[in-house]
């Protein structure tokens, strides 16, 4: 069974990459046994707006301090931070350490996502070297891509009393033959052209799955083919997913797997954002019906 850190060899993966992905692993453990003792709202508020509670910090800090440690990292966005830390390395990392804070309290699945990016952030995802994300689920795993294929490693016990996280799947793809979607916003706040498109993949009888975290929304996808969006609402035309923390990496994990990703427009890695905190609608999946999802939109607004 091949262990994490045997494959970041294998593959060729930078060092730098290869530290900061082991520093993701080893701190996702210390989220997950966490998890059960820090659910409280805290009274302070996060980048977005939304209450904080006790694991978005406590995963934030072992997130960043971690980070910080590996000498890798140049600077870390956060959305659970107003300013960026700097580091002295070369990679500019944004994160979303706890994605999908409303799935707490009821225990589902969680996430926690990151971008690697070359340049100084905010940047396009074109700048993305690797992307990674936790999925805190009935499995703890990491999924990710430094520039090649995507691959998923969960953690299992090792024989020594630690935990090793031991490849799952490699070459993964996005099938092109789409089961599923998923979409979030409520349906009346939808722009048009989304909610014709999904009364379509209900006619051809796709299957909804809809579980509020994007991370385990997108797992969907990624395993059964099809797509996750969170669209632009009629009253917030710009959506809800950051760009820079959530939107870029998993458009560049979807891209690596053979998918496509969208903010209604063009190709959701061309997306400049210009400050830390900016927000885009965004599709992904299956490339044929993200592309056609996207010329629906097109086709509605082709001003934009
Ligand atoms: P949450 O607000 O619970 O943190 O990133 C934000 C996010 O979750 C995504 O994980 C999720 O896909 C989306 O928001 C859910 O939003 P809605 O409740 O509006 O559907």
């Amino acid at each position: 069974m091949t262990k994490l850190e045997d494959y970041l060899v294998q593959n060729g993966s930078s060092r730098d990459l290869a530290r900061i992905l082991l520093a993701i692993a080893e701190s996702s453990l210390s989220v997950r046994d966490q998890l059960p003792f820090s659910t409280k709202l805290t009274s302070s508020v996060n980048t977005s707006g939304e209450r904080q509670t006790e694991i978005d910090i406590f995963a934030n800090d072992v997130f960043a301090s971690s980070l910080l440690a590996t000498g890798s990292v140049a600077e870390i966005a956060s959305e659970e931070m107003a300013e960026v830390k700097k580091g002295h390395g070369r990679v500019h990392v944004a994160m979303d350490p706890l994605d999908g804070s409303s799935n707490i309290s009821t225990n589902n699945p969680l996430g926690s996502i990151f971008g690697f990016y070359s340049s100084a952030l905010p940047c396009s995802g074109t700048s993305l070297m690797g992307a990674a994300y936790v999925t805190y689920g009935p499995m703890l795993t990491l999924t990710f891509s430094t520039g090649g294929e995507v691959a998923t490693f969960a953690a299992t016990h090792s024989e020594g009393a630690g935990m090793d996280f031991t490849l799952l799947g490699d070459k993964l793809k996005i099938p092109a033959k789409p089961e599923v979607f998923g979409l979030g916003g409520q349906r009346k706040d939808w722009i048009g052209p989304v909610e014709r498109f999904v009364a379509s993949l209900e006619a051809r009888g796709l299957k909804l799955r809809y579980g509020g975290t994007f991370v385990g929304d997108y797992n969907q996808a990624l395993r059964y083919g099809g797509i996750f969006g969170y669209p632009a609402l009629k009253n917030k035309p710009q959506g809800k997913l950051r760009i820079l923390y959530e939107a870029a990496p998993m458009a560049y994990i979807t891209k690596h797997c053979g998918g496509y990703s969208s903010n209604g427009h063009g190709d959701a890695l061309l997306v400049e954002p210009t400050s830390l905190a900016d927000s885009t609608p965004i599709y992904l999946g299956s490339t044929s019906l993200v592309l056609e999802m996207e010329t629906l939109i097109r086709a509605t607004d082709p001003a934009s």
